[in-house]
């Protein structure tokens, strides 16, 4: 977004800003971030009635908004909290915000344990799990295995180009599973030794169909081919309303410079190394274009499980779970 909205607190920019550069990611992150932005937004206003206060909490929502598209937790998180705003005073509509970012950030939590609990279930003494990219929802299911006493051993995709794999590695580091973390281009020939693909997902879609971090479908490909089942740990905040409509869900694209430094450029193509420090390189006739997707959809035909904290599904059956929570109803609070 362009500039800060009139009346929405610096607190919630700099989150906007934190979710956006990647300081905080992951999507159930993402949803936790927000709905704690949109409380304090709600403790900070000066608005001095509740049109402008509304006016306001609808203004840094759409703020949060704008930052990532690809993770559903961020809109349903915003929605949630919006559709709690209650009450014909400005001091009833700051608590009732208040209070219900602060339920559902608690059921988030919550939400994640309890899918721990029954994707631990999946796991057995001894496993070898593969894992792609950093995700809590997934890391829930191997810590609940862990405390329920099994052995349990990772390999880690790196997960480039942002290797969020590192975090994956260092948590289960931390949680002394033995760990062997190998470049993403490895995994096909890593699968031999793995029981399970263990990820998150950033949405989940009507059909079945996963969208998480890039790499994931090819993933789940290969390990169908390999015989090894692929689980998804997704909380139910994951599962996106509009797809239920028909909408597909919009794969980020992020910077060139993720994949590529000036100096790197400079080496492949050549010409002058180009001087902008900005997001992209200046536009050149070079003939060499960089893109950089951040996630894909792995389509529901390549996954055994979807965990949710409400049990486990075969993806082909999330719909009914999604118009069990959902309805057909979606709306964007924040455009009212
Ligand atoms: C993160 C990613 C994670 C999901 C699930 O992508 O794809 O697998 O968000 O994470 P990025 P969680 O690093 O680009 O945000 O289970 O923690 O919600």
């Amino acid at each position: 977004m362009d500039g800060a909205e009139p009346g929405v607190v610096p607190a919630v920019e700099s989150t906007a800003d934190d979710i956006t550069a990647m300081r905080i990611r992951g999507a159930a992150a993402i949803a936790d971030a927000a709905a704690e932005a949109l409380a304090t937004q709600a403790e900070r206003s000066t608005a001095e009635n509740p049109a402008t206060f509304e006016q306001e909490l609808r203004a840094a929502a759409a703020t949060l908004y704008e930052t990532r598209p690809t993770a559903v937790s961020l809109p349903n998180a915003l929605r949630y909290v919006l559709r709690g705003m209650d009450g014909d005073t400005v001091a009833d509509l700051r608590s009732s915000t208040i209070a219900r970012a602060e339920r559902f950030q608690r059921d988030l939590a919550q939400a994640q344990d309890r899918l721990g609990e029954i994707g631990a279930h999946r796991l057995q003494d001894g496993d070898t799990v593969m894992t792609h990219c950093h995700s809590t929802d997934a890391l829930a299911c191997l810590e609940a295995a862990l405390e329920a006493g099994k052995d349990l051993e990772a390999i880690v995709k790196e997960t480039r180009p942002r290797k969020q794999g590192h975090i994956t590695a260092r948590q289960l580091r931390e949680w002394d599973v033995p760990v062997t973390l190998i470049a993403d281009n490895a995994a096909r020939r890593y699968l031999d030794r793995a029981d399970h693909v263990l990820v998150g997902a950033d949405s989940i879609a009507a059909d079945g169909s996963v969208i998480n971090k890039i790499g994931t479908s090819g993933l789940a490909v290969n390990a169908r081919e390999r015989g090894v089942p692929v689980m998804v740990a997704a909380q139910t905040i994951k599962l996106h309303p509009d797809t239920m409509t028909g909408h597909t869900v919009e794969i980020e694209m992020r910077s060139e410079r993720e994949l590529l430094s000036n100096e790197e450029r400079a080496a492949i193509i050549d010409e002058p190394e180009p001087t902008g420090d900005g997001d992209e390189f200046s536009a050149t006739d070079s003939g060499l274009t960089v893109e950089n997707p951040a996630f894909d959809v792995t389509p529901p035909r390549y996954v055994d499980a979807i965990v949710t904290e409400r049990g486990q599904f075969p993806p082909e059956s999330i719909v009914t779970l999604m118009r069990e929570l959902f309805g057909e109803l979606t709306d964007d609070p924040w455009n009212d």
